[in-house]
């Protein structure tokens, strides 16, 4: 540290239990090349269970020293730092001019951040999943060109002065004036902007049975936070007339080639929550997340925000499509199938450390992570360094919003020891976070959907940090 330097030690030890910070590698985001993703979708197609683990240990390997090789430019030890002895030529020269890029993008030396698809997750790209990257995102907004992707059949860019929002009932009582929306029309509508999270049903679902992948961007990537901008859709049903005391349950229905299409309980709509939205961070929502229209249904897991929305049908009972028949059901362990579970429960996960990266010294590490509850706020998030023996409470960062990411923060000194590092999030109506084994006695460990167990992060002697799980 140069404070350290520069001000003597004293000074820094006032502020931490010891005189260093630590210093750590960043989880090497590129390891996944497509020699480990052929040899996943390989060994996927033999049926071979420990498959995705063990290619991922491989690539791991590998990419922990390119990582610490890109990230090495170290202060000299002597003294004499070229850094700052030598003038850069950023220093002298004249720079880039205005507007040379009208639309901006993120620095090159930050290349690496990207969504990531999971080898060996699904069969083909256009129905499959993209993960965010959490480990590299700060606060709680997820970037637009970094949002997750889930689609069932690929995805579009809808020319918006083509796209039309159809609303209809079930029946001609159940909604008094079908109507047709065009954009322009709905975006003269009054508006609302909201910070919500999204989060796939099946996001975590491949740690059911044991740890399978080895960063927080593919445990717990499926997960993004947007401001996004839309009309109620209790606004629309009102202008069409719809009878709210017998048309109990909205079914919406997407324009590609999925078919997606959900029932969304009127009691949320009612309420005012659920937004036909195009806006997202400030912008147009991004072709991929379902541009130019898309539902919003905070607290709800991801497949009921039904993008590139064309039809609200009102109807008098729930429709059971197969998106909440086959698919996004939960398998207990009696072998029946829970439907209708759709609220995501209250979650959190350590982000920094996490999987992937490595401690460089002893010292002081800020932890951090996220903690977000589709029924309500998130009250308090406890954090563990011995695998669940204590709890200290983390440091809430305002706004705590309702059904949105908050972001915790925590102070801790790590000893060099092997820790265990957990996060347990507790919401406003006082549910708390389940451990793995608090979830299977309920659950089992077959399930794909709706894992919001506790994750633990193992920081090794070496540094090196690990997905486990605790029995
Ligand atoms: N039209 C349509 N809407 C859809 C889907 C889809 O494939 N088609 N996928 C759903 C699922 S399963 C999820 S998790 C979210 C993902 O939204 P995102 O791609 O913006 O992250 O969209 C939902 N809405
Ligand atoms: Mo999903």
């Amino acid at each position: 540290m140069y404070s350290a330097q520069l001000h003597g030690p004293d000074r820094m030890q006032d502020a931490f239990p010891i005189s260093t910070t630590g210093r750590w590698l960043k989880a090497p985001e590129g390891f996944i090349g497509p020699a480990s993703v052929a040899r996943v979708a390989e060994e996927a197609r033999r049926g071979r269970r420990d498959f995705i683990r063990s290619a991922f240990a491989a690539a791991l390997a590998g990419g922990t020293a390119a990582a610490a090789h890109a990230q090495s430019n170290p202060v000299p030890a002597a003294g004499g730092d070229p850094n700052i002895l030598d003038l850069p030529e950023h220093s002298r020269g004249l720079g880039k001019p205005v507007a040379a890029d009208g639309y901006g993008k993120p620095s090159q030396y930050e290349g690496n951040v990207q969504r990531r698809q999971s080898p060996g997750l699904t069969q083909t790209a256009q129905s499959s999943v993209s993960f965010a990257p959490l480990q590299s995102l700060f606060g709680i907004v997820t970037p637009n060109g970094l949002h997750f992707e889930r689609h069932h059949q690929g995805w579009w860019d809808i020319d918006p002065s083509k796209h039309r929002l159809m609303l209809n009932g079930s029946d001609a009582r159940l909604l008094k004036t079908p109507m047709v929306f065009t954009m322009d029309e709905l975006m003269r509508l009054p508006s609302v902007s909201r910070f919500h999270f999204i989060e796939c049903g099946a996001n975590t679902g491949m740690e059911w049975g044991n740890v399978a992948v080895p960063t927080v961007q593919y445990t717990h990537g499926m997960l993004s936070c947007c401001e996004f901008t839309g009309v109620q859709l209790r606004t629309l049903l009102e202008l069409a007339g719809a009878d709210f005391k017998r048309g109990r349950f909205v079914l919406a229905e997407g324009a590609d080639g999925s078919s997606m299409t959900r029932t969304i309980p009127m009691e949320l709509v009612e309420r005012g929550e659920v937004l036909v939205a195009y806006g997202c961070n400030g912008e147009m929502l991004r072709p991929e997340n379902g541009y130019p229209l898309r539902l919003v249904v905070p607290g709800v897991q991801g497949v009921s925000w039904v993008k590139y929305l064309r039809r609200l049908e009102v109807g008098d009972r729930p429709y059971g499509t197969k998106d909440e028949t086959l698919h996004y059901v939960d398998l207990m362990p009696d072998g029946k199938h829970r439907q209708y579970t759709s609220i995501q429960e209250c979650k959190s996960v350590v982000t920094t450390p996490s999987g992937g990266q490595v401690l460089l010294d002893r010292g002081f590490y800020n932890i951090t992570g996220l903690a977000w509850s589709g029924r309500g706020k998130i009250k308090r998030v406890d954090v563990s360094v011995d695998g669940g023996r204590n709890w200290r409470s983390a440091r809430l960062q305002a706004p705590v919003m309702d059904k949105c990411l908050t972001r915790f923060n925590l102070d801790w000194v790590w000893d060099g020891k092997p820790a265990i590092v957990q996060s347990r999030a507790i919401d406003d109506t006082g549910y708390v976070q389940p451990t793995y084994r608090q979830l299977r006695a309920v659950r089992g460990s077959r399930s794909i959907y709706h894992n919001n167990a506790i994750q633990s992060w193992l920081v090794t002697e070496s540094g090196e940090v690990r997905n486990v799980q605790l029995s």
